[in-house]
């Protein structure tokens, strides 16, 4: 028997459907993650199907469930941040992640922290958009370890447009320089915006940047699984918490995740979904198939090979 690690997952609930926690709370369960759920909000659906039902939880809501989880001294070995609607509740998650990497860096312990920015993507914002100056000053403090912004959000984060590979390195040095991550992985650069990265509309790049590194960028070239998926991001950032911190190196990390979401896509796909568009009455049938997929999580195999630029 091994003993399970211990992380603190504060992103969405939606009743039906996968995304945020639901997305990644399975997987991480998988594999052997102890997963303490902090959920946002609590909505009937996500929201691409262009209504829902719900409410979001206050940054006083989510403080004293903190409180009571200090008096009962839990202790975290990772902490996974994702979807946060708004201003307040945001800047309640910054000092709910930030006293417990201060409290595990006073007694010698370290604590993982993998931020997700979810913000929109491709233009659209799916959040306040307040959220923007406060995750700022949450990456300001210095705390966070790993970020997996899509390009959009990179550039809300630095306000800095990317069209080409000189201004996607200025992004990414400007953030290790502003905000001191180990580790940036953008998720996803779609190679038609770009004037210099090689391949037509079905080519996307995954990138990892690490600090000290920075002008060493690695790029994963991916055929776009064509469909309407959500909930894509929240896994990937999940599987990827849990690679690095059993491996504890990014680019096998990377490679691996991309690998299963490979195979999660493709069988969400087979099993009928995948069709929908926003607001679409389909949108049900596109919901990741994230139970069917339980034999996956587990595979250590890596089918794509980083590029060096
Ligand atoms: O996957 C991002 C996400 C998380 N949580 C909620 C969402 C979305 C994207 O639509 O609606 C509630």
């Amino acid at each position: 028997i091994v003993r399970s690690t211990s992380v603190l997952s504060i992103q969405s609930h939606v009743v039906h459907g996968y995304v945020g926690n639901k997305a990644s709370t399975f997987p991480l369960q998988m594999l052997n993650w102890d997963v303490d759920v902090l959920n946002t909000v609590n909505f009937s659906n996500h929201t691409g199907y262009g209504f829902l039902k719900g409410e979001c939880a206050t940054g006083e809501q989510l403080l004293e469930i903190y409180n009571g989880l200090k008096q009962i001294n839990v202790q975290y070995n990772a902490i996974l941040t994702g979807y946060v609607h708004g201003f307040d509740t945001l800047e309640a998650v910054g000092k709910i992640c930030t006293d417990i990497k201060d409290r595990a860096n006073s007694t010698n312990k370290e604590v993982v922290w993998l931020l997700d920015p979810v913000m929109g993507d491709e233009g659209v914002l799916y959040v306040e958009k307040d959220v923007i100056p406060v995750y700022r000053k949450i990456l300001g403090t210095q705390k966070v370890d790993i970020v997996t912004p899509n390009q959009y959000e990179l550039e809300l984060l630095v306000d800095q447009k990317i069209t080409c590979l000189r201004t996607l390195k200025k992004a990414l040095q400007l953030f290790h320089e502003n905000y001191n991550v180990k580790h940036i992985v953008l998720s996803s650069l779609f190679a038609e915006f770009f004037e210099d990265l090689e391949g037509g509309k079905e080519t996307i790049y995954c990138c990892v940047s690490s600090i000290g590194i920075p002008e060493k960028l690695a790029f994963f070239r991916i055929e776009k699984i064509s469909g309407y998926f959500t909930g894509v991001g929240d896994m990937f950032s999940a599987l990827l918490l849990d690679r690095i911190t059993k491996t504890g190196d990014i680019i096998v990390s990377v490679s691996e995740v991309l690998t299963i979401m490979k195979n999660v896509l493709t069988t969400t796909k087979k099993l009928g979904g995948a069709l929908g568009k926003i607001g679409n009455k389909n949108m049900k049938d596109c919901e990741l198939r994230v139970i069917e997929c339980r034999q996956f999580y587990d595979h250590h195999h890596s089918h794509y090979d980083p590029i060096f630029i």
